[in-house]
This record gives C-alpha cells, sequence and structure tokens, in this order.
C-alpha cells in the first residue's frame, strides 16, 4: 500500500511517500527461483511503479517497473498485480519506485536465499542483518524534482541527511534517540546485506576496528575478498561478513559521499549507526568512529569496484556467452544540465534521451522497448 504518512528526521517533520507506512520500506524474502506476487495499491498522490531491482524477470517485463517503458503507471486509487519471476538471482537485491524520484522514500531489500536444500558459498552466518542506506531531504521530493526538469540543475542539489536504516545517526543533531543499534555477540558472524538506495549519491561504509569480507553483490556471489571498507554506487548491493572478533565495545558504522573527483558542492556529513558487543564492560563514549577514505578518493572506489570478481563455481556458473554474431555500437551520455532553460538533465543513449519527454508519443497501452531502433 504506497500512502504519505508523516515522518521526523533532522529536527523536521514532513509527509513522505511510503509503502505500509514503513521507511525505508519493508523487506521481502525470496528464495532462488521462486515466483512471488505482489499487488500494489496506490493511495498516495502521484502516479507510481515498482521495480524489481536486479531480478532479470527474463520475458516477464510486464510488470517490472520501468514508468512508461514496460507499463504504464499506477494511478492513483488504481491497483496493480505485479509478478516477479527469480531465476539465477541470488542474494541481496531490492526494490524502489520507478517514477521521477519517488524511489527517494519508496525502496526496501529484496533478499533472495539459497534454494531449499540448498547454502550460501560461505560458512552460514549466525544473523543476517539488511543494511539500507538513503538519504534525507529537507524539501518535498517531488517539488525537488520538477524544478529539476525545469531548471536542469541537478548537480548543485543535496540531501540534508544520509540515513542507516532509516536513520541519520547521532552527529546530525535531533538524531541521537533513535540512531539504529546493531547488538553482536562474541565470536559470531554477520551477513550485513548493504543496499545504496540514496538517490543521487555514491558512498564509502565501514565498521570501526574490523575488517569485513566482501562475499556478493548486486544478487550475485563473489569470490571473497577482505576490505576495511566499502564502496558502493547509488542502486547497488554489497554483501558482506562481519566477525566480531574485537574487544567488546561500541563501535560506529558509518558511511559517507564519495563525490567524483572532488568537484562541485557535496553533502560532507558521516550518517552512523553503532555497533554493540553484548556484556559487561563500560563502553568507549562516544564510540570510535571508522576512518572512512577522504570524498574525493578516486583510487579508493576503484580499487574496490576492480575487486569485485563472480564467484562462478560449479554450484554458480556465469555462463559468459563466448561467440559473438553481432557487434552493438553505444554511445552513453549525461546530457549537461543548463541553468534557467528548460533542458531536463537526462542520460541518452545512442544519443536518444529516456523518459517521459520521449515517450509522451506512445499511448500507454501499447508495449515498446527502448526509445532507438539498433541495425544489425
Ligand atoms: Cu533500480
Amino acid at each position: 500500500m504506497v500512502k504519505e504518512v508523516p515522518y521526523t528526521r533532522v529536527c523536521n517533520t514532513k509527509n513522505i511517500l511510503t509503502v505500509n507506512g514503513q521507511f525505508p520500506g519493508p523487506t521481502l524474502y525470496a528464495h532462488k527461483g521462486d515466483t512471488i506476487v505482489v499487488d500494489v495499491y496506490n493511495r498516495g498522490k502521484f502516479n507510481i511503479t515498482i521495480h524489481w531491482h536486479g531480478v532479470l524477470q527474463t520475458r516477464n517485463p510486464w510488470s517490472d517497473g520501468p514508468e512508461y517503458i514496460t507499463q504504464c503507471a499506477i494511478q492513483p486509487g488504481a491497483k496493480f498485480r505485479q509478478k516477479i519471476i527469480f531465476t539465477t538471482e541470488e542474494g541481496t537485491l531490492w526494490w524502489h519506485a520507478h517514477s521521477t524520484w519517488l524511489r527517494a522514500t519508496v525502496h526496501g531489500a529484496l533478499i533472495v536465499y539459497p534454494k531449499i536444500g540448498t547454502s550460501y558459498p560461505f560458512p552460514k552466518p549466525d544473523a543476517e542483518i539488511p543494511i539500507i542506506l538513503g538519504d534525507w531531504w529537507e524539501e518535498d521530493i517531488m517539488e525537488l524534482y520538477l524544478n529539476l526538469e525545469r531548471d536542469g540543475d541537478a548537480i548543485q542539489i543535496n540531501s540534508e541527511a544520509f540515513l542507516i536504516n532509516g536513520q541519520p545517526g547521532d552527529l546530525y543533531p535531533c538524531s541521537k534517540r533513535e540512531t539504529f543499534k546493531l547488538e553482536l555477540n562474541s565470536g559470531m558472524t554477520y551477513l550485513l546485506r548493504i543496499v545504496n538506495s540514496v538517490l543521487l549519491d555514491s558512498l564509502f561504509f565501514s565498521v570501526a576496528n574490523h575488517t569485513v569480507t566482501v562475499v556478493g553483490s548486486d544478487g550475485s556471489y563473489l569470490k571473497p575478498f577482505e576490505r576495511s571498507f566499502v564502496f558502493i554506487t547509488t542502486g547497488q548491493t554489497v554483501d558482506v561478513l562481519l566477525e566480531a572478533n574485537q574487544s567488546p565495545d561500541h563501535y560506529y558504522m558509518a558511511a559517507s559521499v564519495y563525490s567524483i573527483g572532488g568537484t562541485g558542492a557535496y553533502n560532507n556529513s558521516t550518517t552512523t549507526a553503532i555497533v554493540e558487543y553484548n556484556g559487561n564492560y563500560t563502553p568507549s563514549s562516544p564510540p570510535v568512529l571508522p576512518d572512512l577514505p577522504s570524498h574525493s578518493d578516486t583510487a579508493a572506489g576503484l580499487n574496490f569496484t576492480a575487486s569485485l570478481r563472480s564467484l562462478a563455481d560449479e554450484e554458480h556458473p556465469v555462463d559468459v556467452p563466448m561467440e559473438i554474431d553481432t557487434h552493438l555500437f553505444y554511445t552513453l551520455s549525461l546530457n549537461a544540465p543548463c541553468k534557467n532553460r528548460s533542458c531536463p538533465g537526462q542520460g541518452s543513449l545512442n544519443v536518444q534521451s529516456r523518459g517521459p519527454s520521449s515517450s509522451k508519443h506512445h499511448s500507454c497501452s501499447q508495449r515498446w522497448v527502448g526509445g532507438h531502433k539498433i541495425q544489425g
């Protein structure tokens, strides 16, 4: 049920669009190969669609969510049944609104467990915790989007705070009491399923004094590797194993923005949650903060991303077709925002922009894919 409810963050209360009144939205659970059916009721004021980010939906694009690309928007007051067919996906994915910028508050984790009777390609963790990275906007998100469409002023805007599981953490004002807390038992291993649902930014994430073992990303397993931090782009998921192997204390987990080349105005604040070991001891106050890479550390981000390698073992094969029949040539670009003129800051593919402006010529009852023709 998509509906508006009031939420208070960073000393301010405003109405935000949610699913079932929750922010972040409910976590969906499935097993590899399942098919699930979701009925979406739109009780909000705007057209909306829900997208299952990272689910291949092979031959089933008609309830995958991209508004005006594979389906009509769900209008206020309407209901739409969406079928999600899982095939090879296994790990962490997420769902989000796929209309304008409504995904800023309409999103949640989508967890795909191994098929029943099979297990993870690593020792079964003692617990699993979704870590949903998001952000909080002072302005109304729809107004922001409409301003963007009018002015193309995309790079000048910043959210007010970043969030871990919906909470900014105690480095922001008015936020101490509700800071997200993760309790650890010494000796146990925790699977953190990290989702970056921040609207526009890539982030560095780390747990103070701990290294993590990266084991998955975007619904696939990886060859495991250890790091003191995670770099996660907007829309990406990263699964890590966190071992409770440090002295019992309170530690911050924290995330902050990576700004491309450190240019432009960016929000340099840090969102935190608290990792608390169970037991009798006097905790450090404040907790220890992790050393995150600097906001402009491109090398740290690239190095992390370049370390991602498919697990590609016998149980999780990666069948990349090695014989090529046709070469396709793609040009991707981001149309430069231009102030005070009408030019939506949109990406384009082969010099065709994609989005509401190019889809107006098509009736929404038509099923059509893409805005371009590719000649083989
Ligand atoms: Cu997406």
